[in-house]
């Protein structure tokens, strides 16, 4: 049975309401392509709104303000409570609209409860330094929240989006406005209900859905808000950060794409290694930024991994999200089954090897069978571009030393991981590789404590961890005229 549709609308200062355009859009099952609902659809005059509730709730003698934060982390952590209370129903929506099988929707989701439980707790853990400066003066920082914060959130993990970005913010202080992905804009407003349920006061939290062009510039360009923090495409990355300079500074957080190596040597444990390197790229059909999408082998055990590989990858069982036999359902929606369809075709036009897959399956949904291409070669758009698609690239390497090159030969920078038994290699690859985080002998190893986030083209700044919460502050240095040195 279908999910319960509670809410459509935008939530602005802690009630529902209708966009000022009155307008809606339509949003989406996966699954067949058929209309869930229809969500109100914000825009500039609606960000208005929102920002000045926000901006409201963020005066210095607001309920918020004068909270302490020892307050504030309770609220996160009841709201975490919540979450974890609703779970069942929180994994079904997001299955139902995303198409991420109900196993993944109860990962991330359950990843969420972890994430908020963990940040609520470090509410109460900033603090600034007392210096020991020249003169006689008493000097000591203050960490501040930054003020207003435009939160704008892919589809491809809605829940787990919100709740790190949201939480955080909140365990810093500050108040938001979440602009959800016009693919996914209903959890979002679920939790916006669990958040009031856990005692959050009124404009804290707002959420506009709408589209990027519109809701999302608005945000981006709007004169009080103090920091954008956004997860999406690298093109939109950029936008954002030109937007940012726009009409006041914004402090700018930036999760983008990757094109995450995974290596493995010789030395591997072979079983362990195909599973794990089928994981990162096939997990949530390849939709995930630190998707496994160049897999280097070493040569020595080139040919009986690629066998191995193809094996699995034939064992994978596609079908209804809604199926709990299921490990993957449909890609998000026509378009982006579409680009993954055409770096498929563009990989065997330009010379790799299918061995398994390529194709769409069936003619509703938007389902892509698992597809393992072998001999690309660096060059290759498929070893370039992000696909975003359940396509495992296999390359050949003979040398850490020219693998490490070759893993570095790239705009991005978000994950990485190696499998080797020699910790020599593993060391030497964790210290060169360009990349936010390195796996060894694992791979999707997230948790909630370390800090998350891309070198060069993949992002500025970190996600999870007290990383992320120093983000969400400004330091403020206090210098008191003293008498005599103290
Ligand atoms: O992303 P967009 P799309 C990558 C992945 C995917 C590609 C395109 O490769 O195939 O991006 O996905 C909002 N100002 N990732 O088109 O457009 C938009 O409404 C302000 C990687 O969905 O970047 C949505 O809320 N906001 C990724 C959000 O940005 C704007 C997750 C993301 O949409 C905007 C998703 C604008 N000008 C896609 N334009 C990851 N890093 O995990 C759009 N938006």
């Amino acid at each position: 049975m279908a999910p319960e549709i509670k809410y459509t609308k935008l939530f602005i200062d802690n009630e529902w309401v209708d966009s000022q355009s009155g307008k809606t859009f339509e949003t989406y099952n996966p699954h067949d392509g058929s209309v869930i609902a229809k969500v109100a659809e914000g825009d500039k005059a609606d960000i208005d709104l929102a920002v000045a509730a926000a901006k409201r709730a963020f005066h210095r003698n607001s309920e918020w303000r004068q909270m302490d934060a020892s307050q504030r982390g309770e609220i996160i952590r009841k709201f975490g409570d919540l979450v974890e209370r609703d779970l069942k129903y929180l994994a079904e929506l997001e299955s139902y609209n995303n198409g991420m099988v109900l196993a993944t929707a109860n990962i991330f989701t359950r990843g969420a409860v972890n994430n908020i439980r963990y940040i609520a707790s470090c509410a109460d853990k900033i603090k600034g330094d007392t210096i020991a400066a020249d003169g006689e003066v008493f000097s000591y920082t203050l960490r501040q929240p930054i003020g207003v914060c435009g939160l704008i959130l892919p589809w491809n993990v809605p829940i787990l989006m919100f709740a790190n970005k949201v939480s955080t913010a909140l365990a810093a202080g500050c108040t938001v406005v979440v602009k959800p992905a016009e693919q996914t804009p209903l959890t979002a407003l679920v939790l916006a209900a669990l958040l009031v349920e856990a005692g959050l006061p009124k404009g804290v939290v707002n959420i506009v859905n709408g589209f990027g062009p519109g809701a999302g510039t608005s945000l981006t360009h709007h004169g009080d808000v103090a920091k954008i923090s956004f997860t999406g495409s690298e093109e939109v990355g950029k936008l954002i950060q030109q937007a940012g300079g726009a009409n006041n500074l914004k402090r700018i957080t930036l999760e983008l794409g990757g094109k995450s190596p995974l290596v493995i040597m010789d030395d591997a444990d072979l079983n362990i290694a195909v599973r794990y390197a089928a994981h990162g790229v096939f997990f949530h059909q390849g939709q995930i930024c630190i998707a496994a999408s160049r897999l280097f082998v070493q040569s020595g055990i080139y040919d009986k991994f690629v066998e191995a590989a193809v094996k699995h990858a034939k064992t994978i069982k596609v079908g209804n999200p809604a199926d709990p036999t299921t490990q993957n359902g449909p890609q998000v929606d026509e378009e982006m089954m579409n680009k993954v369809l055409g770096y498929i075709e563009k990989g065997k036009k330009e010379g790799a090897k299918l061995l398994c897959g390529g194709n769409r399956i069936g003619t509703t949904g938007y389902y892509i069978e698992p597809t393992v291409f072998t001999d690309v070669t660096d060059e290759m758009t498929i070893a370039k571009e992000e696909i975003f698609g359940p396509v495992q690239n296999i390359l050949k390497f003979d040398t850490l030393e020219e693998v490490i090159d070759r893993a570095n030969n790239t705009n991005f920078g978000l994950a990485s991981g190696i499998f080797t038994t020699n910790i020599n290699n593993a060391l030497q690859f964790a210290k060169h590789v360009e990349a936010g985080t390195v796996w060894v002998n694992t791979y999707l190893a997230i948790n909630a404590q370390s800090p998350f986030g891309g070198f060069k083209d993949s992002g500025l700044g970190r996600e999870n961890g007290m990383d992320a919460l120093q983000a969400y502050t400004e330091v403020k240095n206090v210098v008191v005229s003293l008498p005599k040195k103290i």
